[in-house]
């Protein structure tokens, strides 16, 4: 990584502390990333972002602040980033998915709360993260209880807003989140001094379409018999998604989309013939969370789709583009949004719809549904998703995990002999 640590100090980050990051995060990358065989060249990009993740990306976010822009930091695919940027504002996710950051959040938090919400919590109040520390203003949501009780606590530190999602899909319920919508551009038009207009939302409703597409084409091609990219690859863009710029984001993952094209024509594989295909269900992976992924992929398994905020339900479905008055438009958000199943809805049926669907889909041989740690919501939806799938005869396994590595042995020989036990 180039030298950042000017820009570090200037933020206030504990610089001591967040060295010990540095010295561990790319030996990780090394171990599973760069160890795979054959990757698409126009990883590359991908790796570069990685590879510079506290530098390159941050430096750009302070350089916008310098020219008058806001920095929004979100942790939920439910916050609609249109609005954000319809604004000129900058939407970045914040979400902590390492290890380091977990005992920083046990300093405040209850151990039994989520590590995705520790490591969040730590990486602001222990100052390790640059991203944590750029965000002008956090936009919090009421999804799990976990997360509304963490809000008070950030808000101590840094403005927070927070959306009221509401926890049921009817009718009045996709009114109730217009009006939240509606809200939040307010919030964000006084916080940036600047008017979102039909025009303005138009573009940014077409700017996040572009990177859905683009996710959507990129997943398409795991769908194929020989599948030209690993799970984990794809896992790293889906991740990436969250805080890169999201033109270059789209454009860099449609390049590699045309290297895939042509590695589906030449019947290219990055797994031998016959590796089981494995979809994940469950809660989020934020970066650098590549643990389960790791563990599959080196045990005769292949990841070909994410039922996670980081996968299905970060892209799929696009916004209504043909509307013309805000007021329309945040209908078609608050429309496209409310689409999203996430498990702090009930019913959450639809969600068990898209686990069946994206199963024939992407013609999978078996389910992992992960639960992290501490997550009552999808822990307790496990039940009925693992009882879906039993019934439409596909083997599933669930699995509870954190982002420590003392389970990984024993996550090993059961995901083995899970694997090996699924018929082609
Ligand atoms: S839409 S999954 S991003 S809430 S894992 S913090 S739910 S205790 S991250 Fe999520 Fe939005 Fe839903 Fe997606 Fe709470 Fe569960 Fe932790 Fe979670």
């Amino acid at each position: 990584m180039a030298d950042y640590r000017e820009m570090w100090k200037e933020l206030g980050m504990d610089l001591e502390t967040h060295d010990q990051l540095c010295e561990v995060l790319p030996m990780a990358f090394t171990d599973v990333y760069l160890s795979q065989k054959n990757r698409p060249e126009n990883m590359g990009y991908f790796d570069f972002v990685v590879s510079e993740i506290h530098g390159v990306r941050p430096a750009e976010l302070v350089q916008a602040q310098k020219d008058g822009k806001k920095v929004f930091g979100t942790f939920c695919v439910y916050v609609p980033d249109e609005v954000i940027f319809a604004a000129d504002g900058i939407a970045t996710g914040l979400c902590g998915g390492s290890q380091f950051w977990v005992p920083g959040g046990e300093k405040v938090l209850p151990t039994n709360t989520c590590p995705l919400i520790k490591a969040s919590v730590g990486a602001r109040l222990d100052s390790t993260c640059p991203f944590f520390k750029i965000a002008d203003m956090y936009i919090g949501e009421t999804t799990c209880d976990g997360k509304k009780k963490a809000w008070e606590i950030l808000g101590e530190d840094v403005p927070m807003y927070v959306m009221d999602l509401p926890q049921m899909k009817r009718s009045k319920d996709y009114k109730a989140w217009a009006e939240e919508i509606t809200e939040l551009k307010n919030k964000v038009e006084d916080f940036t001094g600047n008017k979102v207009t039909a025009e303005k939302l138009a573009d940014s409703i077409k700017l996040i379409n572009n990177k859905r597409r683009a996710l959507d084409r990129l997943y398409s091609f795991r769908k194929n018999k020989n599948i030209p990219i690993s799970g984990k690859d794809c896992l790293l863009i889906s991740q990436i998604a969250f805080y890169d710029d999201p033109t270059r984001f789209a454009e860099m993952t449609n390049k590699l989309c045309d290297e895939l094209e042509k590695r589906v024509e030449e019947g290219v594989s990055v797994f031998p013939e016959g590796t089981k295909r494995i979809l994940l269900a469950g809660t989020p992976l934020a970066i650098p969370n590549w643990k389960m992924h790791n563990i599959i992929e080196t045990s005769g398994g292949a990841v070909v789709c994410e039922e996670m905020c980081t996968g299905t339900r970060y892209f799929e479905r696009l916004v209504d583009e043909t509307k013309d008055t805000v007021e329309e438009q945040i209908d078609a958000l608050a429309e496209r949004y409310m689409g999203i199943n996430c498990a702090c809805f009930t019913p959450n049926q639809g969600r068990i719809d898209d686990i069946l669907r994206l199963c024939k889909e992407y013609d999978i041989d078996g389910v992992i549904d992960i639960n992290l740690k501490f997550c009552n919501l999808y822990d307790t939806e496990g039940f009925l998703v693992e009882r879906a799938l039993k019934e439409a005869g596909i083997p599933v396994l669930g699995i509870e995990t954190d982002y420590t590595d003392s389970d990984v042995q024993q996550l090993r020989t059961r995901v083995g002999a899970f694997i090996e036990m699924l018929e082609r």
